[in-house]
């Protein structure tokens, strides 16, 4: 058994039965603990997960052990990020129930935590993406979860006092804040033993990454932004790997990158893994199924999603214009027309600032450290190099060129011209 320093202890299969039985927490959960059946499933790239299973019930233990689990002990990471996540699933649990697992036990020094289990038919979304599977209310989940946990958390509704208490807890996260700062708005842009591509059929355009002169300026202004604007309680990590789907379930997971950020960070890492997502298919196409009319689907969630978390937003922001939210004093807006023009000119800024942060996450899942199962996943090389091609240019047009988008139908008609 591994020691126990300062309280921790990395758990392992057999010593987890220990663990949950003197832990009433999680044996009440489960009720019968005598013959418990446990899996290590983890297949992110940071902590470990289990499922527990017992002959009435089930849940999921997830610890984060001092390191960056998919590069190994050569990149320690702190393992306080058990805190932040717990805190954030708790506290975006509370605003969004129907989307966020519970949590049924956060153990500190242990850095672990017992939630529910997403049981099949949940899967991640990025599998059902590249499985081709369509999500009729996935859009409209989505939109609710992405805007009641950047409405209720932001200035729009929340005091200044609380606002800058939950900003001070939460830059106790600087340690992952730190890591994003590196792999998304640094690494690809120069070199780094980290970084990685499909090589050597993109070696020309990972390099021209590095020498693109408007790119380096646009990526540092987003840097600046999602270090220095703490407009909500944004998940921090909202790839299509952290959503748990079936056809009429969708649940957000693994929010260890939360922090008070900027919201377009949350909405464009969506959006830009969506994007991600249409671009593979072609890698997935088969002699029966060519995946057009799949592709038109992503499509329209893409337009969806930001149609309705828009719809939603505004509704929230209405709803409460005369509550305690400090950002805009119904005293100074209080005339139709300006408050139209306030919740115009937010919505654009928001609209840019998500397009920009999607195009840097495409961009780092091509030519940075961690890639994506959608594009990982196609065996020619050749092919993939082609699928990820068409995303970078995409990826870097819309970086460059994202405050000339006014709807959301104009990036569908760009993703389906860099698409010919
Ligand atoms: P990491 O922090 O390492 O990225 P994740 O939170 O993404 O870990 O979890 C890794 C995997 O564990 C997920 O891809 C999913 O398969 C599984 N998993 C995590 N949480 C749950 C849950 N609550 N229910 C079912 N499976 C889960
Ligand atoms: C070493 S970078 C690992 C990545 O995995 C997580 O899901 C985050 O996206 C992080 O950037
Ligand atoms: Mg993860």
């Amino acid at each position: 058994m591994a020691s126990i320093e300062n309280g921790f202890q990395q758990l392992n299969e057999k010593s987890l039965v220990d663990y949950i039985k003197s832990t009433p927490s999680l044996s009440s959960v489960l009720g019968d603990s005598d013959n418990l059946d446990i899996k290590e499933v983890g297949d992110g790239n940071l902590n470990f997960v289990y499922i527990v299973t017992s002959s009435s019930s089930s849940l999921v233990i997830k610890q984060a052990l001092p390191y960056i689990r998919c590069i190994g002990e050569s990149w320690p990471m702190t393992k306080e990020r058990a805190y932040f996540e717990a805190t954030t699933l708790k506290e975006h649990g509370r605003l969004c129930p129907e989307h966020v697992p519970e949590v049924y036990h956060f153990d500190h020094p242990m850095s672990l935590i017992g939630m529910r289990y997403l049981a099949p038919p949940h899967i991640i979304l990025r599998k059902g993406l590249i499985a081709g599977v369509e999500y009729p209310l996935l859009a409209e989940h989505m939109a609710e979860y992405i805007s009641k946990t950047l409405f209720y958390t932001s200035l729009l509704y929340t005091t200044t006092t609380e606002h800058k208490r939950a900003v001070a807890e939460f830059c106790g996260n600087v340690e992952l804040c730190r890591l994003t700062e590196q792999v998304v708005f640094s690494d690809p842009y120069k070199v780094s033993q980290y970084n990685r591509w499909t090589s050597p059929q993109l070696d020309h355009d990972a390099e021209a990454v590095r020498e693109d002169n408007d790119l380096k300026l646009e990526i540092a202004q987003l840097k600046s932004m999602f270090c220095e604007r703490a407009q909500a309680l944004i998940h921090g990590d909202l790839h299509t790997g952290s959503v748990m789907v079936t056809q009429d379930s969708t649940q957000v997971i693994d929010p260890e990158f939360s922090f008070y950020g900027p919201m377009g960070f949350d909405i464009g890492a969506y959006l830009g893994n969506l994007i991600l997502a249409y671009f593979a298919q072609d890698g997935h196409a088969t002699e029966g199924n060519d995946r057009k009319a799949y592709k038109k689907w992503i499509l329209k969630t893409i337009e969806e999603t930001w149609n309705f978390f828009y719809k939603k937003f505004i509704a929230l922001w209405d709803e409460n214009k005369d509550g305690s939210g400090e950002a805009y004093l119904l005293q100074i807006y209080n005339n139709p027309d300006v408050w139209q023009q306030v919740q115009t000119k937010y919505m654009r800024d928001l609209f840019h600032d998500s397009l920009g942060f999607g195009a840097a996450k495409m961009i780092r899942r091509i030519v940075g450290v961690a890639h994506v199962e959608d594009f990982e996943s196609i065996v020619d090389a050749g092919k993939r190099a082609d699928c990820e091609r068409k995303a970078l240019n995409l990826a870097k047009m819309l970086l460059k060129q994202r405050r000339k988008f006014v709807s959301i139908d104009e990036v569908i008609s760009a993703i389906l011209q860099a698409d010919p």
